[in-house]
């Protein structure tokens, strides 16, 4: 009771009454924190960081006030300050419970495609213990009333609100460096909008959010149609048509893209201690029905996967700084892959992916793009050892999404996205294979990233072995790709010396051919395979996949050209507009030559030649990126083409949904699961992977949707 009667005598002053409502506020967002949100706290400094992250915010607001003399503005100011702050906590907690997201300054102004946000429905997710939000408020109007907290008039100071400010400032500044020291680049990329609640706090998302949708908004109200005419000049120009020889091969076939995370070119064929590293791509490479690429470059900025993943959809580029998905995704308008396949072949498509789905703000990004179906980590069980830093691991994913996809309709278009292979490349040891011995060196990173490629190889090989049995091979193209480098160009000298190189003579040239990743369209009823020397990258993954599902890519605006073609332009962007052709390799602005890996000597033709090529590099990403930025494709409508309505797709209860098109179709039905005479299939999938065979559940394991993104996350 003493303490009760010193906390409301100092609560009689202006400057207590504000520290007891910026404490009360405190403690309401904590408890959201770990009532209502789950920010997925990895260790203790990521837990430090989150009890405080509201002090510098509050304050902030809560100094506001200190700017009014009277007495009469003070109070009410301080009290709409604090409502209003508390309308925006408790409509992220409803909103959260809806959606396992925060809400978006586009999302409260309507703005946004994807959900319309808080409905009359939302009212239903309400919770008693909702109480603690708004409680404090009408204790401390009560207190007031009832005279147990006095009003203090007397004028205040000014110079008070601007310390206040000040220290505001200055502890936002704090908790943003701590915040950098746990996960670089925070702001820089956004990976994921719970990272910037978990290190900044809501106010601050809300005000970043808001600063970049307006910064979207101003680009976009820009764009002219005549914009858009330019884009398509040289589209359309710079269109490749398809090879007949290779057109239509794979009509009608399922589609099925593999990703191999972070996978380079170099694993391929790599032996280590006598042994492959990926003895199954190994053979898949080489395999008469595989039509592989030995020259094919990633083209990721720093949105890395997301990146990848928007090159293949679209074969438009990611963003010069920051990953397209997670900063126009949301309400870009695409002319993607899954919307066209199903539009002009009645394709199903499917997302299978073992991590969060607001990871790279995939839950949105997929429903402008027309997937029909998003199986992210709540699908399946990633509870103790199943799952490392970004999820599932990849012999489970496979293995674990047989029972959803032997339900979908065929012909479907999926895409795997394999996580184990990820920087560090952690592996538990039960799954390294006790044929396979890595490399020893100094480096971790480089030692265990073999590791983990073998286990990549051997989850493949497993679904491969399923696909087999399951008759499924035979209908299907399977693409396989792997998005980025793994080993990044700080650690290639390492990686040279486990590769027996040597490490001195390693320079900015190697790096850049380090680049390559694989790309292999493996079609099991053609015997035409080859290993391919053309030069291409992502961008021309699109192109080639369409023309070989006999799906003409004209009308659309691409930037990639279709590599089977003859007319396939080999030089290849990269996103900071360094690049490569089958002759030279210019990394800023220095031409090496391919064939000495030394730098040219260019005679006058040769020059005019690179200097053309430097051009096209940086026309064909800016005039992309001006077709992203300012969101051109909604004037732009190909023949045939409807556009896509976000707010109709969802991904909830999805093998329900397949089931119930199943049952609707009947002795129509060409799933999986129907063609062998509604029978499940999923006993056919045969995995070594220990964790099916037993259950752990260690509760002090990494835990997923806190990848440790540490100095592997540089880009190129
Ligand atoms: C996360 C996974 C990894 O879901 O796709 O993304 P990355 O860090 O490679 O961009
Ligand atoms: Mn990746």
């Amino acid at each position: 009771m003493k303490y009760v009667n010193k906390i409301l005598k100092k609560s009689s002053t202006r400057i207590g009454f504000l520290i007891l409502l910026a404490s009360l506020f405190w403690l309401k967002t904590i408890l959201a924190y770990f009532i209502d949100f789950k920010l997925g706290i990895q260790n203790p400094f990521q837990f430090f960081i989150v009890l405080i992250n509201p002090i510098a915010t509050t304050v902030l607001l809560l100094g506001i006030p200190l700017y009014f003399k009277k007495s009469r503005i003070f109070y009410p100011v301080a009290f709409l300050v604090d409502i209003l702050n508390t309308v925006l906590l408790y409509l992220n907690v409803i909103y959260y419970r809806e959606f396992t997201d925060y809400m978006t300054v586009s999302t409260m102004t309507g703005y946004s495609k994807v959900n319309q946000g808080l409905s009359g429905s939302s009212l239903a997710l309400t919770n008693i213990h909702d109480i603690i939000y708004w409680i404090d408020i009408i204790v401390v109007i009560g207190l007031i009333l009832f005279k147990k907290i006095k009003l203090d008039h007397r004028p205040l100071n000014k110079r008070i609100g601007l310390a206040v400010t000040s220290s505001a400032v200055l502890l936002f500044m704090v908790n943003l460096s701590l915040g950098e020291m746990d996960r670089p680049q925070l702001l820089g990329r956004t990976f994921d909008r719970s990272y910037i609640v978990k290190y900044l706090g809501l106010d601050a998302f809300t005000v970043y959010d808001g600063a970049k949708s307006q910064h979207n908004n101003d680009l976009r109200a820009t764009a002219t149609k005549s914009e858009l005419t330019k884009v398509q000049k040289y589209t359309n120009k710079h269109y490749a048509k398809p090879n007949k020889k290779y057109y239509g091969v794979a009509k009608g076939k399922n589609v099925i893209v593999l990703h191999l995370e972070s996978f380079q070119q170099f694993l391929i064929g790599q032996k280590i201690n006598g042994k492959e590293v990926t003895p199954f791509l190994n053979k898949l490479y080489k395999s008469k029905s595989t039509y592989a690429f030995r020259n094919f470059f990633h083209q990721v900025g720093q949105g890395k996967t997301s990146d990848a993943e928007n090159m293949l959809e679209t074969s438009t580029f990611g963003l010069p700084q920051g990953s397209l998905f997670a900063q126009l995704g949301s309400d870009n308008t695409f002319q993607a892959a899954p919307a066209i396949f199903k539009q002009r072949a009645g394709y199903t498509s499917a997302v299978f992916h073992g991590n969060i789905a607001s990871f790279w703000n995939r839950n949105n990004v997929y429903k402008n793009m027309g997937y029909q179906n998003f199986f992210d980590a709540s699908y399946y069980d990633t509870s103790g050892d199943r799952s490392l830093g970004y999820g599932l691991k990849d012999k489970l994913l496979f293995h674990d999404s047989i029972k959803y996809l032997q339900n979908l309709q065929q012909p479907f278009y999926v895409k795997f996205l394999t996580v184990t292979n990820h920087f560090p490349y952690d592996l538990d040891k039960e799954d390294t294979s006790t044929n396979f011995k890595t490399t020893t060196t100094d480096d971790d990173v480089v030692n265990n990233y073999f590791l983990t490629a073998h286990y990549l190889d051997q989850s493949i090989h497993e679904f491969y072995r399923y696909m087999k049995k399951s008759g499924l091979l035979k209908n299907s193209m399977i693409v396989l790709y792997g998005d980025h480098y793994g080993i990044s160009d700080s650690e290639n000298k390492n990686l040279a010396k486990a590769l027996g190189k040597d490490p001195s003579e390693w320079t900015d040239y190697n790096d850049a051919q380090f680049q390559r990743v694989p790309f292999m369209i493996n079609i099991p009823s053609r015997k035409d395979g080859f290993v391919s020397n053309k030069y291409g990258g992502e961008i021309d993954f699109l192109p080639t996949i369409m023309h070989l599902m006999g799906i003409s890519t004209k009308r659309y605006i691409q930037f990639g050209t279709d590599m089977l073609s003859k007319q396939h332009d080999q030089l290849v962007a990269f996103r900071n507009q360094d690049w490569v052709n089958p002759q030279y390799t210019s990394i800023d602005n220095n031409i090496y030559s391919n064939k000495t890996g030394e730098l040219a000597k260019l005679t006058k033709q040769q020059q005019k030649q690179v200097k053309k090529d430097k051009k096209q590099v940086n026309q064909e990403l800016s005039l992309s990126d001006s077709l992203n930025e300012k969101n051109l494709l909604r004037f732009y409508h190909p023949k045939g083409f409807e556009s896509i309505d976000p707010r109709k797709y969802n991904y909830a209860n999805e093998l329900q949904k397949a089931i119930k098109i199943e049952k609707r179709l009947g002795n129509k039905s060409t799933s999986l699961y129907s063609k062998n005479g509604n029978k499940s299939t999923t006993s056919l999938y045969k995995t070594n992977a220990p964790e099916i065979h037993h259950k752990t559940t260690d509760s002090n394991r990494i835990k997923i949707t806190n990848p440790d993104a540490t100095n592997n996350e540089s880009t190129r």
